[in-house]
């Protein structure tokens, strides 16, 4: 029988991804089976401090083996913004459609747009924890194209594509992206673990 993994996200998204990605090594399970209604609380600097504080809060409150992801997007022209803020690029309450408009409004003009996404993945387990980082070169394209994935997708060109991660499915997604590669990091480490 495979050991259960919960995954500490409030991103239904981010669970179907690293799901698709995961089923072979666990049994997934989002948070819907725990007793939170809570947001995970996320005060970190960088994408390492909240991935592992979103991870040891899950892991501790409930006693559970459990993987975390804190994703960025990294814009060169605005010195990585939004970065470790994507979520509320746009301000609060978090909104994936004002932040993605903001950032196209930001870079009207702009030649150079390059652009990068970072995921860090945290897996706590038996009291230790161990990261994962994963990341995708690309461009932000000037206006949205594609109504798969989320977040920032349609406005996301990987470099040699000529898609936007919102114009692939799922799987074309999880062969190249940024999270998918953090996934293959964390599955060598439980092959070799
Ligand atoms: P959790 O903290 O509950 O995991 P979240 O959506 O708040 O969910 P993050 O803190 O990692 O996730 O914020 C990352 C932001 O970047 C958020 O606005 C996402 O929509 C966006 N994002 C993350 N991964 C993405 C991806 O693969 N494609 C597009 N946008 C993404």
């Amino acid at each position: 029988m495979r050991p259960i993994l919960y995954l500490a996200t409030q991103n239904k998204h981010k669970v179907e991804e690293i799901s698709a990605l995961l089923k072979d090594h666990f049994t997934v399970r989002d948070l819907s089976t725990l007793a939170i209604t809570e947001e995970i609380p996320e005060t970190g600097a960088t994408l390492e401090e909240n991935s592992l504080q979103k991870a040891r809060y899950i892991a501790e409150k409930f006693h559970v083996s459990c993987l975390a992801d804190d994703s960025g997007l990294e814009v060169e022209a605005l010195a990585g913004a939004p970065g470790v803020y994507s979520a509320r690029y746009a301000g609060e309450p978090k909104n994936d459609q004002a932040n993605l408009e903001l950032l196209v409004k930001n870079l009207v003009g702009i030649a150079h747009r390059r652009a990068r996404f970072v995921t860090v993945l945290t897996y706590f387990h038996a009291g230790v924890y161990h990261s994962f980082e994963g990341e995708i070169q690309g461009e932000i394209v000037e206006a949205p194209r594609g109504n798969q994935g989320f977040g920032y997708d349609p406005i996301f060109q990987p470099e040699n594509e000529d898609r936007t991660f919102a114009e692939m499915t799922l799987a074309e997604k999880n062969q190249i992206a940024h999270r998918a590669r953090a996934l293959e990091k964390f599955k060598k480490f439980l092959d070799e673990n």
